[in-house]
């Protein structure tokens, strides 16, 4: 019998000028770059643990952000979109993503003026939610429908609270089939109909993006009632510390492309 592909997962390593990615809370404490590559490998070794083929890139100091590739390309179906960040600093990240994923995926661009975060595109099964966001505008998602509807997926705006960085804050889809959402976050009504749904509680919001495979779903450290009712679910729980990710307001959805 022959073997399923298995997946793959492209990261890029933390600059040293992280320190000055870009963040939201004013005040934050400074960020210890060390701990976040500590962080960062030890969620490299954990999608390994799910299975996942790890490819990394190397960081370029002139783009503090790099590291965050989720939201410089989406990828589904064979497909990969590279996007225009609404960012202007996170623009030339581009670049390497799409060296890396040539090849590997029939490659698409969004053309100028259009503004495109991946942390804003939400894929559930065959749909998939762009995020209006502070960095995802019309355009975007136009850019989304383009690539992906001829493709079967069924391709939506999404709300975007004020204040919140993207989509993904709040939600995401960790399993096919599955998606995390914080209470008070979306309605289970805007998802397919046999997609199961687990709720955050509000407090742990930020708990709500997570990313797995099989029946594994790693969660950031530090939220227990996330924990609890996933594993009432019966999946099994990896927690991981993002303590330093989270000071450039980075999750774990934020830090790898899964095709
Ligand atoms: C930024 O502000 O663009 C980065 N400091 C954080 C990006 C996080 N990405 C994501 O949630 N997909």
């Amino acid at each position: 019998m022959i073997a399923p592909p298995q997946r793959r997962a492209l990261v890029r390593a933390i600059p040293d000028s992280y320190a000055v990615a870009l963040g939201q809370v004013i005040g934050a404490p400074a960020i210890d770059v060390a701990r976040a590559r500590a962080q960062h490998v030890a969620y490299r070794a954990a999608l390994e643990g799910l299975g996942f083929a790890v490819t990394a890139l190397p960081a370029d100091e002139a783009l503090p952000d790099c590291c965050f590739v989720e939201d410089v390309a989406i990828v589904a179906a064979g497909h990969g979109l590279l996007t225009r960040p609404g960012a202007t600093s996170r623009r030339a990240e581009v670049e390497a993503v799409a060296e890396a994923l040539r090849g590997a995926v029939v490659l698409h661009r969004t053309r100028a003026p259009a503004r495109l975060d991946g942390g804003d595109v939400l894929r559930v099964d065959d749909a998939i939610f762009v995020g209006q966001s502070g960095r995802s505008d019309g355009a975007g998602l136009a850019a989304v429908r383009e690539v992906f509807e001829p493709l079967g997926f069924a391709v939506r705006p999404a709300p975007v609270a004020a204040g919140t960085l993207h989509l993904k804050c709040h939600v995401s889809s960790p399993l096919p089939g599955l998606v995390l959402a914080a209470e008070g976050a979306y309605s289970d009504a805007m998802f397919p109909a046999s997609t199961r749904v687990v709720r955050v509680p509000a407090a742990e919001a930020y708990a709500a993006n997570a990313v797995g495979a099989g029946e594994t779903v790693l969660i950031a450290a530090g939220y227990p009632e996330t924990a609890t009712r996933l594993r009432a679910e019966g999946l099994t729980v990896v927690s991981l510390d993002t303590s330093e990710l989270a000071l450039a307001d980075g999750s774990l959805t934020c830090l790898s492309l899964l095709f």
